[in-house]
């Protein structure tokens, strides 16, 4: 700058000149930008290709958004997470799946913004959303993953502290997306393995929840429950969050609201 202000500085008689059209200061413009540009990207590519090339070992975690709250599948003993699709959803499948689908029969449902994963098992997240733009967030983990209606995004990590991880949401998602948040526990293999079992397989939660129609209670209930996003402060299975818990989707483990205190 101090070489410009000297070599421009005022002269007697010297006259700007005005050069719009240099095709050769144009080219130079465009192979440097072009160059820099590249050299900046390219060692993010490199981190990218580490952060979604999933080892083999991994197993599959998917997460469901929706404002304003996580729910979160785990594939059963086949290994393999079944079908879903939009056009599924209702109060007696939150998730979507296919039930005509065997493979996702035997799917685990985490009907709660928290979840649990073993210690030291490389997990791949899969990401998707059901409604708007969500992201998903584990600060510790130090990775988070956009996730886009329509579309699955996926990524891998490695848990290797046991421990409770808050879950964020890290795109505005909408005015309750400061209540978009869960907990992600880390724990030993045979905890993990007790609690996994605990939880409802989707041919369970379609045994159990009768089948609403667009006008019933339950379909009413749940759309009021995702307008005013409930989920932010009330679970779904009887877990101690900021509200009481409401039983939407007829599991038998979900006491109704009344009947458990605020925490
Ligand atoms: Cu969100």
């Amino acid at each position: 700058m101090h070489t410009d202000e000297m070599r421009y500085r005022h002269k007697e008689g010297a006259r700007a000149v005005y050069q719009p059209e240099s095709k050769k200061l144009e080219a130079w413009l465009i192979i440097v930008t072009s160059v820099g540009i590249a050299a900046m990207l390219a060692p993010g590519l490199v981190v990218y290709r580490g952060f979604v090339r999933v080892p083999k070992n991994a197993y599959e975690l998917e997460v469901v958004a929706q404002q304003w709250q996580w729910t979160f599948r785990f594939s059963g003993e086949d290994g393999k997470l079944g079908k879903s699709d939009i056009k599924f959803v209702d109060s007696a499948n939150p998730f979507g799946l296919d039930s005509k689908d065997p493979v996702g029969q035997d799917d685990v449902l985490i009907l709660n913004n928290d979840v649990r994963l073993p210690l030291d098992k490389p997990a791949k997240v899969l990401l998707r959303s059901k409604d708007v733009l969500h992201d998903f967030y584990v600060p510790q983990m130090r990775s988070k993953m956009g996730m886009v209606p329509g579309m699955m995004s996926y990524f891998w990590f490695t848990p290797t502290k046991t421990g409770k991880y808050e879950v964020l949401c890290a795109e505005y998602c909408g005015v309750g997306q400061y209540n978009m948040r869960g907990h992600m526990i880390v724990e030993g293999q045979a905890t993990f393995v007790q609690w996994l079992n605990s939880q409802p397989t989707f041919a369970q939660t379609l045994a159990t929840a009768a089948k609403p129609s667009q006008d019933s209670v339950l379909e009413k209930g749940r759309l009021l429950v995702e307008k005013y996003a409930c989920g932010g402060c009330h679970s779904q299975d009887g877990s101690a969050r900021r509200g009481c818990t409401v039983a939407l989707n007829s599991l038998p483990m979900a006491p109704a609201c009344s009947s458990m205190s605020p925490t």
